[in-house]
């Protein structure tokens, strides 16, 4: 399976070094174990910005950079111990982190107060992402205190504290050759998901079903969980945009929507397609779809050096009305009603986002007042959607139809990469993929 380098995680940790500047320490908490019930925890996930620059799945361990040490890179982490590694698991041990992990120096968690308050001693700037873990800020808040306290004993405070995450979100939006190919990977096994999926879709299966096809397929690919909560959505249930219950019987002439991405080795895939559950578009249902999956690829032309989320969504918007508008769904001008958002009512979500180690991932939209512009490495989605509840004051026919198209592209040179073009999302597509299914 590919794998990102111990020498990757290194070398990032030193360009962060490199941006820091003199005599500045970094100090980055890895997640800790959360309580799911009475002694039972939830599934660890290691912290994004902890494990992009460490590559280390343990809790509780701690990352701290010296930009003007002779050992820059110290890791903070849980000790060997047999009765702990008898329940609940095998653990590195300082001693192996530091060579395997390719660290500096490294200690053991048992030393951590008095190794952080070394290490923070006469350093000017400490970067620090506040916030994050409460009970670790007031650790840190509490050293920092000691060392303001005691001049007298040699101690020193830093004069500055910055975000860490104004250097490092902005490493984590370009995303490397390893990263790109494990997202890839990830997408491609998604993309799989959906597919399967759509084939065991029919009618009185349920939306919990098909999320067990998707989370199946996932797990048995390497990837064990889902990135975020699946979402699969028939009828009206498609335009309750975060719906997780998942629990109705799939009707025949409804559509099912399914938003779901899994995540391999910490990178997530995010993909949503939508298909009727009987194997056939209705004619509103393909109207409807048409202006969407219309609306994606205008946006796709914007997916490019230069282009940008805005450009990208006032290319979909404008297909979305003009759509909207042919069908009857939206009155007036065509001009006045892009000008006036009036495509909100039925398109209320943005057109996409950064993806990464977190599916709604780390790096500024903005530079400045200006909206920043597309750059090659970069890996977002375009997902435009309409949705027409129920109640909607709309023709009847187009009425509890919700439609979502996400794709995941990563940004080229001269324009982008679909990652998840694996999976159908042309009418004839999706109907000819649900009939062999059938058949
Ligand atoms: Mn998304």
């Amino acid at each position: 399976m590919l794998s990102i380098a111990k020498s990757e995680f290194k070398a990032r940790r030193e360009r962060l070094l490199a941006m820091m500047g003199d005599n500045s320490i970094a100090i980055i908490p890895a997640a800790n174990e959360v309580t799911r019930s009475r002694d039972t925890e939830y599934a660890f996930r290691q912290d994004s910005d902890f494990y992009y620059l460490t590559g280390f799945n343990e809790p509780d361990a701690i990352l701290v950079l010296c930009s003007s040490s002779v050992t820059p890179s110290t890791l903070i982490c849980r000790d060997k111990d047999k009765q702990a590694e008898i329940w609940h698991g095998r653990r590195i041990g300082f001693e192996k982190a530091k060579t395997d992990y390719l660290f500096d120096a490294t200690y053991a968690l048992s030393e951590l107060d008095d190794t952080l308050l070394t290490l923070l001693n006469t350093q000017q700037t400490l970067f620090y992402a506040q916030g994050t873990y409460p009970a670790f800020d007031s650790k840190v808040w509490g050293l920092l205190n000691t060392l303001r306290c005691a001049p007298k004993s040699g101690y020193q405070a830093p004069h500055t504290i910055k975000d860490i995450r104004a250097l490092l979100h902005e490493m984590r939006l370009f995303k490397s050759d390893a990263e790109i190919n494990i997202m890839r990977q990830a997408c491609e096994v998604s993309a799989q998901g959906h597919i399967r999926a759509m084939q065991f879709a029919k009618l009185g299966a349920t939306e919990y079903q098909l999320e067990a096809e998707l989370h199946h397929h996932y797990a048995i690919n390497g990837a064990r969980f889902p990135a975020y909560s699946s979402i699969v959505g028939s009828g009206d249930n498609a335009n309750i945009l975060h719906y997780t219950q998942n629990d109705a019987e799939l009707a025949d002439g409804d559509l099912v929507l399914i938003d779901s991405g899994c995540e391999l080795q910490g990178y997530a895939a995010d993909i949503t397609r939508t298909f009727p559950v009987n194997g056939t578009f209705s004619e509103p249902q393909a109207a409807l779809y048409s202006i969407v999956l219309a609306a994606q690829h205008a946006a796709f032309n914007e997916v490019k050096p230069g282009g940008s989320f805005s450009k990208a969504n006032a290319a979909a918007s404008k297909v979305l009305t003009q759509g909207l508008l042919e069908l009857g769904l939206l009155q007036g001008e065509l001009e006045q009603l892009i000008a006036s958002q009036a495509y909100k009512v039925f398109y209320m979500h943005g057109i996409g986002h950064w993806l990464g180690l977190d599916v709604h991932d780390v790096g500024d939209y903005k530079c400045g007042e200006k909206e920043r512009c597309f750059e090659p490495r970069m890996v977002l989605t375009i997902e435009p959607g309409l949705y027409i509840n129920h109640d909607a004051n709309v023709p009847k026919q187009f009425r509890g139809i919700g439609i979502r198209i996400e794709d995941n592209l990563v940004v080229t040179k001269h324009g982008h990469e679909n990652l998840t073009v694996g999976v159908p999302k042309a009418i004839n597509d999706i109907e000819a993929l649900m009939r062999a299914s059938k058949s």
